[in-house]
């Protein structure tokens, strides 16, 4: 095997993820490569380019914090971004600290095994290449393999029929075609306006109406900007150790929304729907948590869509009444609700009538036929576990992770599984990931892990891989903390509720942010606590 295919460390994905854990590793001296399956960097904002496709983190904060040239240099031009935007973004990043030449680009790693004598992974590629590594770690997001629904008849229609998760990179022209949208979650909520203000005709196919808030996005103001950037060190600091990631522009009301008044409840929600974001989901400390504080603000919300929608029926149809309020992620929007007042907008719904069949020319369902130019499939992911088992991964005894996680996902701390040496996950199941701001969570991963082989490199540390007891109880806590919340209450992803046949349990760690990023600290801090680390004395890794 060449010098070239034999390196430090393999990553998988050039996301946000993979982008910095190679910045951070190289300047580490780590010799690392990056394969990744897309033509560009960019990983989630490479792939989903559906119309109206945007974050719902406010740009001020879903961009880096490890550079402080880059965050006082780079200018947002609205609160929320769009996915155009972030590409670039990603794509200045990697030509600003010349990540390019690393990164193999459309190539997908397709197995990676554990070598037990060796102690490091053979890494292949759909192009062929092997690659020796000694850690192998997974940068690739928690939701990057689209599902596609298994409905009759998909491969019969003779139009144009696209999944958000995988949108063309020319722009789709929907002037004067009817339009199907099949799934009403995040991506369909931001693309559904988007479409109907280009398309003649709109459907929209909905099996469970998805709880939604106004984003309020609006043009970047200089003021704001530099709110941000002159206290960058202090808010960034604040993100870090705070609940989820992020810091909300209404501060939260530490009591019970039962405690308060109607009256006071109402000014509560008002001010926050006002604001727009996520900041209603945190009015009081217990939206999450009792059903009746929750229903207090599903209920508004529910009046909300009522005033809004113009027609009765299609405003019933809108309104959740199955799960509460933010136990699905909840969706920022820009004029869903409007949008059905649109004469050329339809909802349709299919949770009475499935779809019984997709046809050469359309759809049926419900005794009705449509016809359509193009359909557009918003049906998801197959998240947090689909892409690590989609490659063939196979770590000591030939055990392979499908196997491994045959009834969920099992982590310590979402970072390693026992069983796997010197294989990390970048924002894994069990780790705060996606109920956090991603990019908080992304540079607390990053750090641990370079941090960790750091470490490693100094002790002369050869594997490190989680002990059973402590993947065991880390496990078990995951799930204890979710269900002391009405999270599990949701046919929601976080649960693998959306994929027939998934395990359903809560996927990631919803212990807080701060919380979690004092754990690690301290597992690191006391020699990697539960963790076993071959080659070296234990005691001699603590990190300093
Ligand atoms: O996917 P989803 P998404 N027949 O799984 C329906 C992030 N994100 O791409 O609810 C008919 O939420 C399904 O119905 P049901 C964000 O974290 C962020 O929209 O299962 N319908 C549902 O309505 C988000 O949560 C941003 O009954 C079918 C929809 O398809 C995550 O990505 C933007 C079906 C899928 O909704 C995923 O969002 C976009 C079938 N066979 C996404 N299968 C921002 O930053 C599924 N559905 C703003």
């Amino acid at each position: 095997m060449s010098e070239q295919n034999k390196v430090d460390a393999v990553i998988v994905g050039a996301g946000f993820s993979g982008l910095y854990l190679l910045h951070l590793l190289r300047k580490n001296g780590f010799s690392t490569r990056v394969f990744e399956r897309g033509d560009d960097v960019g990983g989630t904002w490479y792939w989903n380019r559906y119309p109206g496709a945007r974050c719902d983190v406010e740009s001020m904060q879903y961009s880096y914090s490890f550079d402080e040239e880059l965050q006082q240099e780079w200018r947002w031009p609205e609160k929320y971004s769009s996915q155009p935007e972030i590409l670039a973004y990603l794509q200045h990043v990697a030509e600003r600290f010349d990540l390019r030449k690393d990164i193999t680009l459309e190539t997908s790693v397709t197995s990676a095994h554990f070598d037990e004598t060796a102690k490091r992974w053979t890494v292949e590629t759909d192009s062929g290449e092997q690659v020796s590594a000694q850690f192998f770690i997974m940068a690739t997001g928690c939701i990057s393999t689209a599902n596609m629904p298994d409905i009759p008849g998909i491969d019969d229609f003779t139009g144009n029929i696209y999944h958000t998760g995988n949108w063309p990179h020319e722009k789709v022209d929907f002037t004067g075609q009817k339009v199907a949208v099949i799934g009403t979650g995040s991506s369909a909520i931001q693309s559904i306006p988007v479409i109907a203000a280009e398309a003649a005709h709109l459907t929209v196919f909905q099996r469970t109406p998805h709880w939604t808030v106004p984003a309020r996005n609006v043009p970047m103001t200089d003021e704001y900007e530099r709110s941000w950037k002159d206290e960058y060190a202090e808010k960034r600091a604040n993100m870090r150790t705070s609940m989820s990631g992020s810091l909300r522009a209404v501060a939260p009301i530490d009591v019970s929304a039962l405690d308060v008044t109607e009256e006071e409840r109402e000014e509560a929600y008002r001010e926050r729907w006002a604001a727009g974001g996520m900041t209603l989901l945190r009015s009081y400390n217990d939206l999450l948590t009792s059903e009746a504080a929750n229903e207090t603000a599903a209920s508004w919300v529910r009046q909300r869509i009522k005033s809004t929608v113009k027609d009765p029926k299609t405003a019933e149809l809108l309104a959740p009444k199955t799960y509460p309020l933010g136990t699905k992620r909840l969706c920022l929007d820009t004029d869903y609700y409007e949008t059905y007042n649109r004469d050329n907008v339809e909802l349709v719904d299919i949770a009475s009538a499935p779809i019984d069949r997709i046809t050469a020319t359309g759809l049926e369902t419900g005794g009705r036929s449509f016809t359509f130019d193009s359909i557009v499939l918003a049906t998801g992911f197959d998240a947090m576990t689909g892409t690590l088992l989609r490659v063939d991964i196979q770590g000591r005894g030939a055990l392979t992770l499908k196997d491994k996680w045959q009834a969920g996902p099992r982590t310590y701390l979402g970072l390693m599984t026992e069983g796997f040496p010197n294989l990390f996950t970048i924002t894994g199941p069990g780790s705060p990931s996606v109920k956090s701001n991603m990019l908080t969570s992304i540079e607390q991963h990053v750090e641990w892990v370079t941090d960790a082989l750091v470490n490693l490199r100094d002790n002369s540390v050869v594997t490190i891989e989680p002990e059973r007891q402590a993947e065991d109880a880390w496990t078990d806590h995951v799930q204890e903390v979710a269900n002391q919340t009405l999270f599990p209450k949701a046919n929601s992803w976080y649960m693998g509720a959306n994929i027939p046949g998934k395990p359903r349990l809560f996927m990631p760690y919803i212990g807080g942010v701060g919380a979690y990023r004092e754990k690690c600290d301290a597992v690191a801090a006391a020699g990697y606590e539960g963790f076993s680390l071959e080659g070296s004395d234990k005691g001699a890794a603590a990190a300093e």
